[in-house]
């Protein structure tokens, strides 16, 4: 077994409980569909399936628009997330690679507390490459639409405006420092204050354009490395344009080249900092013939070692946590 090759364990949490916009509760079999395992088993890992967690009777919404949303979903997307915590951890303390397949962006209050509930154990650093148009950072005060997608960052760096109805094993887990945002570009007037206050850095749009996508890159890679962190990275379908992916519930122009993307991909799977995956948002009921999803199976294929030239993977990648010394 070379070092390069990876053991991989996707787990689908197919929820659209934090969305307004439903659909992306059938993301986990779209990418499946679209040959995510396939694409992985032929870079030449090992790839394990656990199938998806999701809510067991899904309710009926059938009352006015008003009464329809909080309580409910609110329970939905926090027993989903605890139950990927539990589940993500196991995969990490195994010595998998977890990818997470969502559902809307609010599952990664559950991964992102996997990652960082293995990473404490280790004296690891966790560092977070939240890939996106938006920065899902609102808060209840801060937010204008009350979905839990929007706020999953907010929560896992422990924004004091949670109330108990929130509690778990995400608050306050990752420190707003540590977290980067790339590829934003529809951010909240209070969520931007939230993010300059706490540190976030955010690499938006117009960064991008004016720096690129390889100088923003190595400096995010550059801090992580040095730190001998953890970089969990959460690939939302619509930091990419939507010309390119349309399958997804909330659209925003001015985004992600299919080049950029794959760069990104490209120089994560090079650094092998990577340790973990999320890839939510996909909406099938949008998207336009699988061509989302494949995308989609494409960059996760990108940051395992697909190359256009060269041997795959290449030979930096994904060192073992023993062969670091970690
Ligand atoms: C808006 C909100 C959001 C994803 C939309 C949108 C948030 N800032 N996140 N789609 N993935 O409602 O908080
Ligand atoms: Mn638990
Ligand atoms: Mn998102
Ligand atoms: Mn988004």
């Amino acid at each position: 077994n070379s070092p390069h090759k990876r053991r991989i364990d996707l787990l689908g949490v197919a929820t659209a409980s934090g969305a307004s916009v439903r659909g992306c509760g059938m993301g986990p079999e779209a990418l499946r569909v679209a040959g995510l395992a396939e694409a992985l088993i032929d870079l030449g890992h090992e790839v394990a399936d656990h199938g998806d967690l999701r809510r067991p009777a899904p309710a009926i919404d059938a009352g006015p628009a008003s009464l329809r949303l909080p309580d409910a979903r609110r329970a939905d997307v926090l027993d989903l997330a605890e139950r990927a915590s539990d589940q993500g951890l196991a995969i990490l303390e195994a010595g998998n690679f977890p990818v997470f397949l969502g559902g809307d962006h609010s599952i990664a209050m559950g991964t992102v507390s996997a990652v960082a509930r293995h990473c404490v154990t280790k004296g690891k650093p966790v560092f977070v490459l939240w890939i996106d148009a938006h920065a899902d950072y609102n808060t209840p005060e801060t937010s204008p639409s009350g979905n839990l997608h929007g706020m999953p960052l907010a929560l896992l760096c422990g924004e004091p405006e949670f109330d108990d109805s929130y509690r778990g094993d995400w608050l306050g887990r990752i420190d707003p420092r540590n977290v980067t945002v790339i590829g934003a570009r529809s951010v909240d007037r209070e969520e931007r204050r939230l993010l300059a206050s706490r540190g976030v850095e955010v690499l938006d749009m117009r960064k991008i354009d004016e720096l690129g996508v390889v100088a923003l890159m190595r400096t995010v890679i550059e801090r992580v490395r040095k730190a001998g962190g953890h970089l969990h990275v959460s690939l939302d379908v619509d930091a990419m344009d939507p010309s390119i992916a349309p399958g997804g519930g909330t659209l925003v122009p001015g985004g992600l080249s299919y080049r950029e993307a794959h760069l990104i991909m490209e120089m994560l799977h090079d650094s092998g900092v990577a340790g973990s995956l999320d890839v939510v948002e996909l909406n099938p009921f949008l998207d336009h013939g699988g061509q989302s999803a494949t995308l989609l199976v494409d960059l996760v294929a990108s940051l395992f070692g697909r190359q256009i030239m060269g041997e795959e993977p290449g030979p930096m990648a994904f060192v073992t946590e023993d062969e670091a010394g970690a």
